[in-house]
């Protein structure tokens, strides 16, 4: 008989670009929940299980927290939400190259106005809840151990954390002692899930959003935040998986750009969805993909739920 068993929900929440979904991968030694360098890649709430003897943490990836402008983003927002009420204690993710960047700026221009180092509106937004929250100070394999303490010090002024940890998610610096403050903040309790899961969304799940990492890294600018990914068609089969699917694009004129001259734009984003997809599921894909369009689907309350942003 193993002896006491602890589990809980830890929610993974932060600005977008901070490096929450690649904290959630790190931890898990998996790339399951898809990270890129642009802002707001993330927009459910993306479950990830961790699981040693006598512990299981139940990680709940979220989208970066911003001020809503369309549908699509309120109900990123409400995700965030759903991941906090959900969580026993909350990591909060702060990235330390930005404000390090944005000093190295304000060196150069001297009238801007002195930079606050405290993430105020970030800490107002994610104190509502009562839970303990440990700070995690991400990314600092990329600033000076100055800019670090400096940084520290700023936000154990402003708000009693239940533990500091800094760091890097990319680098895996820091990771067993953030685990280990984890484990001192979570309850005992029985495995909520079988100890070799990693998560229990269904594998069409990740398949669109595999899609949509490489979305995210083939095309510009607006195009990325415009698209979405359904599947259409799912067939498993011993030997190769057969998936049909459409990016589903607000625009007319997206269309054409999702294409590309003769097909090469899309033909491309086919070839790297497909290597994606293999590689994390460690077995051969058809796969067949299609571009529709959903007139301003993003800013529609039930097209964005029909496509599959839904509590
Ligand atoms: N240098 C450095 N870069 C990092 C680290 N962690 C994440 N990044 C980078 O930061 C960028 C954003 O990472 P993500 O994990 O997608 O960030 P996120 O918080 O999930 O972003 P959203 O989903 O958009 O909210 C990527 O380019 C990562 O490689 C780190 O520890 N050090
Ligand atoms: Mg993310």
């Amino acid at each position: 008989m193993s002896s006491t068993h602890f589990s809980g929900y830890a929610a993974i929440l932060g600005r977008p670009n901070a490096g929450k979904s690649t904290l959630m991968n790190t931890l898990l030694g998996s790339k399951l929940s898809i990270a890129t360098h642009k802002a707001q890649t993330t927009r459910h709430q993306i479950m990830g299980i961790y699981s040693e003897q006598d512990y299981q943490i139940i990680f709940l990836d979220t989208p970066g927290i911003i001020q809503p402008k369309y549908e699509l983003q309120k109900a990123m927002m409400r995700f965030v939400k759903k991941a906090e009420k959900e969580a026993d204690v909350v990591l909060l993710l702060v990235d330390l190259k930005r404000s390090y960047v944005q000093k190295e700026q304000d060196k150069k221009n001297v009238q801007n106005a002195p930079l606050d180092l405290v993430d105020h509106e970030l800490l107002r937004l994610t104190r509502s809840q009562n839970k303990p929250v440990i700070l995690v100070l991400n990314k600092m394999d990329a600033v000076s151990e100055e800019w670090l303490i400096k940084v520290q010090e700023a936000y154990e002024k402003a708000f009693t954390f239940t533990g500091i940890q800094a760091i890097s998610a990319l680098e895996k610096y820091g990771i067993p002692a953030l685990i280990n403050q984890l484990k001192a903040n979570i309850s005992k309790g029985p495995a909520l899930y079988p100890k070799d899961e990693l998560s229990e969304h269904p594998l069409r799940f990740f398949v669109s959003e595999f899609i949509r990492e490489q979305l995210f890294l083939n095309y510009h600018e607006e195009l990325p935040y415009s698209a979405t990914i359904e599947i259409l068609e799912y067939k498993e089969a011993p030997d190769i998986d057969r998936i049909m699917a459409d990016v589903v694009v607000n625009r007319n004129s997206q269309k054409g750009i999702i294409i590309g001259k003769k097909g090469a734009a899309i033909k491309q984003l086919g070839i790297q969805s497909r290597a994606r997809i293999e590689s994390f599921l460690g077995k051969k894909i058809h796969l067949e993909l299609h571009v529709k369009v959903r007139e301003r689907w993003r800013e529609k309350e039930h097209t964005v739920r029909n496509l599959g942003y839904r509590e």
